[in-house]
C-alpha cells in the first residue's frame, strides 16, 4: 500500500494520536506548558514518528485535515484537563506553513476553540511557528498573528536560531516566546560557539520581553548552565520524553 493511501486511511480510522512533552520552569521545575507532538499508531508499522510522514502530509496537502485534527484534539484535551480540575494547562501546537496560509486560518482556529468551550484568553492554546513560516509574506503573517493575538492566543518561535529572523520583524510579531533549537543545547557545555549563540538568544529574548525556552535538554549539566545563563524554561528528555495523554495527566497532577 502506498504511504499516502495509508495516511488517508490513518486519518479516517482515527489512528493518529497526540503525545505531550512538558515545558518546565527553570527555577522551580514546575510544568508551565507542554508541546503536542503528532504520532501515528499504525496496525502494520507500529508507532510512527512525524519525521517519517510530515513531509508527505505536506506534499499531498493532507497536512490540512491532519493539522485540523491536531488542533481539535489539543482543544478537546485542554477542555478535559480543565474539567478534571487541572488549571492553567497550556498546550502548544506545531503548525505547518500550508495550514497557516489557509484563507481565514485565524477564524478557523477561534471557531475550533469556541466549539470546545475554550476562551482563548483564558485557556492557552499556543501556536509554534518556524522562522521560515513567519517570514513568508510578512504583511499577511502579521495580520493573521494579530487577529489571533487579540483573542488571546500566544505564539512561540520554534527551532529558533536555525532560520533567518530579522530582529526588526521579531519586534513586529506578537510573539511570547523563543524556543532555542536543540542543536545549540546539545554541546552547550563544551562548545564556545553554542554557548555564545544561546547567551545571545537569551539576551535578545530578555530585551524584547519574550520568555526563552531551551529545547532538547538532556543532562543536569545543561540544565544548570541554562539556568545560570538566565533561560526561563526548558523542554527535553531530562524532565520527560513526549508521553501519551495518561502519563501527561499523571505528570500534571504531580507537578509541584
Ligand atoms: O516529535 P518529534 O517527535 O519526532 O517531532 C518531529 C517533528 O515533527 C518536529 O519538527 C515537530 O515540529 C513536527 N511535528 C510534530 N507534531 C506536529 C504537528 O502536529 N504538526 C506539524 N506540522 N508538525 C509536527
Ligand atoms: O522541531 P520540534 O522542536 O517541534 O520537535 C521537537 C523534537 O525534538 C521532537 O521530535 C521531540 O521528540 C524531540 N525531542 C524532545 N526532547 C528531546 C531531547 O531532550 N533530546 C532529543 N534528542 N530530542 C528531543
Ligand atoms: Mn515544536
Ligand atoms: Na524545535
Amino acid at each position: 500500500l502506498k504511504l499516502e493511501t495509508e495516511l488517508r486511511q490513518a486519518l479516517a480510522r482515527n489512528e493518529f494520536e497526540l503525545h505531550y512533552q512538558p515545558k518546565v520552569d527553570m527555577d522551580c521545575n514546575k510544568i508551565v506548558g507542554m508541546e503536542a507532538l503528532l504520532r501515528w499508531q499504525s496496525a502494520e508499522r507500529g508507532l510512527v514518528t512525524p519525521a517519517e510522514f510530515i513531509p508527505l502530509l505536506e506534499e499531498t496537502g493532507l497536512i490540512l485535515p491532519v493539522g485540523e485534527w491536531v488542533l481539535r484534539e489539543a482543544c478537546k484535551q485542554a477542555r478535559a484537563w480543565q474539567d478534571a480540575g487541572i488549571p492553567d494547562v497550556h498546550i502548544a501546537v506545531n503548525l505547518s506553513s500550508l495550514q497557516f496560509r489557509q484563507p481565514d486560518f485565524a477564524g478557523s482556529v477561534l471557531k475550533i476553540m469556541q466549539e470546545h468551550g475554550l476562551d482563548p484568553a483564558m485557556n492557552g492554546i499556543e501556536l509554534e511557528l518556524t522562522e521560515s513560516l513567519l517570514l513568508d509574506n510578512v504583511a499577511r503573517t502579521i495580520d493573521t498573528l494579530n487577529t489571533l493575538h487579540e483573542a488571546g492566543i500566544r505564539f512561540s518561535i520554534d527551532d529558533f536560531g536555525t532560520g533567518y529572523s530579522s530582529l526588526s520583524y521579531l519586534k513586529r510579531f506578537p510573539i511570547s516566546s523563543l524556543k532555542i533549537d536543540q542543536s545549540f543545547v546539545q554541546d552547550l557545555s563544551s562548545n564556545r560557539d553554542d554557548e555564545s549563540i544561546v547567551s545571545a538568544i537569551i539576551a535578545l529574548g530578555r530585551s524584547l520581553g519574550l520568555s526563552v525556552i531551551a529545547e532538547g535538554v538532556e543532562t543536569a549539566e545543561q540544565s544548570a548552565q541554562l539556568r545560570r545563563m538566565g533561560c526561563d524554561g526548558m523542554q527535553g528528555y531530562l524532565f520527560s520524553r513526549p508521553v501519551p495523554v495518561a502519563e501527561m495527566t499523571y505528570l500534571l497532577q504531580n507537578s509541584a
